[in-house]
C-alpha cells in the first residue's frame, strides 16, 4: 500500500553547493582572493594532495551544464553562496561589475528555467583583504557584512527571494579558530567568544541590510549534530550537555532567548559575553525561517586530557559509517527537527544540507550505482516526513551535494555528489541517488514507501 504523500506541493526540492567548493576560477574577471584561495595556497598547508579550488568543479564556467541536469532531475530549487570577493574584490568599497553580473546571469537562468534560487551569503570563504585585518577578529566585521549583504540583496534581491546570512557558524569559529582546520587556521580557543559576537553580530545587521534592500526573506543556517552521552556515567552526561550548548545552542539561543547557554556565560568556559542591550536587539533581529544541516549525531565522552574542551565523540560500536567517519543516524534527524520546533517555536525550518560521502568507485567507467547513498537519503527524507507528521513545519530539502566537490581541509577525498564529477575531465554523471532523489521530488515523497531502498552493504 502507498502512503499518501504528506510533501506539500510547494515543498522545496533542492541540491546545494558553495561558491569556493564549486566554482574554481577564484581570481576570473576582476575577483580578489579570499582567504581559502590564501589558505590552500599556503606553503605549509595541510589540505591532502595540497588541493584547492582553483579548478574545483568549474562551475563558474560549466552552470548552465549543472542548471540543465537539476532541471533533468525535476528539482525546484538551488541552494548556492555568492562569492564575497568576487563581487567586492577587497571586501568593501569598489564593487565588481563582472562578479556581480555572473549571479545575474545565474539567478536569471535558474529561474528561467523553474528552480528557485536560495542564495547564501557567507560559506566561508572571506576576501582575504578582510582577513588582514583581523576577518572575524575585528569588530568591524558587522559592517562589512552589512555592506556585502545589502549590495548583493539590491542587485539580486528583485529575484532571489530567499537570502541565508551565515552558513554554520560554529564551523567557521570552531575550525577556524580552535582546530585551525580551516581558514584562517588559527588554534586558540580564547578567540572563540570574540569571533562569535561578531558573527551574530554580523547575522544581525546582515538581516536587517538585506531588508533595507527589499530582500523578502531572511535566515540562518546552522548545523546541528544531537549529543548523546557515551554511557550514563554523570560525567558524560555532563560532557553530552557541554558538547550540545557549545556546538548546537552557541548560535540559537542569543538569536531566539538573547543570550548565550548558561555554561558559556558563567560555567566551565565561561567566556562568552553578556550582550550589551544593542547588541541583543541586533542579533534578535526577527528572521523569517532557520536552515539546519544535519549529517550525524555524537557519542559524547568525557575526556578531561582533551583541552580546552574536556570530551571526544566516540564511535558507536558495529555502526554504519561514511567515509567521513560520521554514523549514518538518521533518527537524529527527526529529533533534531522536532527538537528546534519544541525549543524555539513553531519558526519555518528547511533542511538546507544533507547528504552523505561514500567510497564511490574511482573508475571512470562506473556505472553510477551508489546503494549506500541512496539508502541514507531515503532514510533522512523518511526522518523529514515523520518530523513533519509531529508537526513541525518543514519547508525544503537540499541534498549536500549537487557535485562532488572541494571538501575543506579533505580536499577532493570525499564524494558528497548526487552527480559524480570525472577529477580529469570535470565530466558530470549523475549517480543512481540523483535518479532516486528525483523520483522522490517528483512523487512528493510516496516513492519512499516503494522502488529500490538502496542498500548499506557495498
Ligand atoms: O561540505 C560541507 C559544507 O560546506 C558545509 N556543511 C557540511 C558539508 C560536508 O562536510
Amino acid at each position: 500500500m502507498t502512503t499518501p504523500p504528506i510533501f506539500p506541493p510547494d515543498f522545496l526540492w533542492g541540491a546545494a553547493t558553495s561558491a569556493y567548493q564549486v566554482e574554481g576560477a577564484p581570481l576570473a574577471d576582476g575577483a580578489g582572493p579570499s582567504n581559502w584561495h590564501r589558505f590552500t595556497h599556503a606553503p605549509d598547508s595541510r589540505i591532502p594532495g595540497r588541493h584547492n579550488g582553483d579548478v574545483a568543479c568549474d562551475h563558474y564556467h560549466r552552470w548552465p551544464e549543472d542548471l540543465a541536469l537539476m532541471k533533468a532531475l525535476g528539482l525546484n530549487a538551488y541552494r548556492f553562496s555568492l562569492s564575497w570577493s568576487r563581487l567586492l574584490p577587497a571586501g568593501k568599497g569598489q564593487a565588481n561589475a563582472a562578479g556581480l553580473a555572473f549571479y545575474d546571469r545565474l539567478v536569471d537562468a535558474l529561474l528561467e528555467a523553474g528552480l528557485r534560487p536560495f542564495v547564501t551569503l557567507y560559506h566561508w570563504d572571506l576576501p582575504a583583504a578582510l582577513e588582514e585585518e583581523g576577518g572575524w577578529l575585528n569588530a568591524a566585521a558587522l559592517h562589512w557584512f552589512a555592506e556585502y549583504a545589502h549590495l548583493a540583496c539590491k542587485t539580486l534581491g528583485d529575484r532571489v527571494e530567499d537570502w541565508v546570512t551565515l552558513n554554520e557558524p560554529w564551523v567557521i569559529a570552531h575550525e577556524g579558530h580552535v582546530t585551525g582546520h580551516h581558514a584562517p587556521g588559527h588554534r586558540n580557543f580564547s578567540e572563540v567568544p570574540r569571533v562569535s559576537l561578531h558573527l551574530l553580530q554580523a547575522h544581525g545587521a546582515g538581516v536587517q541590510a538585506c531588508r533595507a534592500a527589499g530582500a523578502k526573506r531572511v535566515g540562518l543556517v546552522v548545523n546541528l549534530e544531537p549529543k548523546y552521552p557515551a554511557s550514563d556515567r554523570a560525567e558524560d552526561v555532563e560532557a553530552a550537555t557541554h558538547a550540545d550548548a557549545y556546538m548546537n545552542l552557541q548560535f540559537l539561543e542569543p538569536i531566539y532567548r538573547g543570550h548565550y547557554p548558561d555554561i558559556l556565560r558563567s560555567g566551565l568556559y565561561g567566556q562568552w559575553p553578556d550582550f550589551s542591550p544593542e547588541d541583543r536587539s541586533l542579533i534578535q533581529t526577527p528572521t523569517d525561517f532557520l536552515g539546519i544541516n544535519y549529517y550525524t549525531r555524537s557519542l559524547t565522552a568525557f575526556d578531561p586530557p582533551n583541552q580546552p574542551l574536556p570530551w571526544r565523540s566516540v564511535p558507536v560500536p558495529q555502526s554504519l559509517r561514511t567515509t567521513m567517519g560520521w554514523e549514518v543516524y538518521p533518527q537524529g534527524l527527526s529529533e533534531t527537527l522536532i527538537r528546534v520546533h519544541d525549543r524555539y517555536g513553531p519558526l519555518p525550518l528547511l533542511v538546507t544540507e544533507n547528504g552523505a560521502a561514500f567510497p564511490d568507485p574511482a573508475d571512470p567507467q562506473w556505472d553510477g550505482r551508489d546503494p549506500q547513498r541512496v539508502a541514507y537519503l531515503r532514510s533522512h527524507l523518511r526522518a523529514v516526513r515523520e518530523a513533519m507528521g509531529a508537526g513541525v513545519d518543514v519547508r525544503g530539502y537540499f541534498a549536500w551535494s549537487l557535485l562532488d566537490n572541494f571538501e575543506w581541509a579533505l580536499g577532493y577525498s570525499q564524494k558528497f555528489g548526487l552527480v559524480r564529477v570525472d577529477p580529469v575531465t570535470l565530466t558530470r554523471s549523475p549517480k543512481a541517488s540523483a535518479w532516486a532523489f528525483s523520483e522522490i521530488a517528483r512523487t512528493r515523497g510516496s516513492a519512499l514507501d516503494e522502488g529500490f531502498e538502496g542498500s548499506f552493504n557495498q
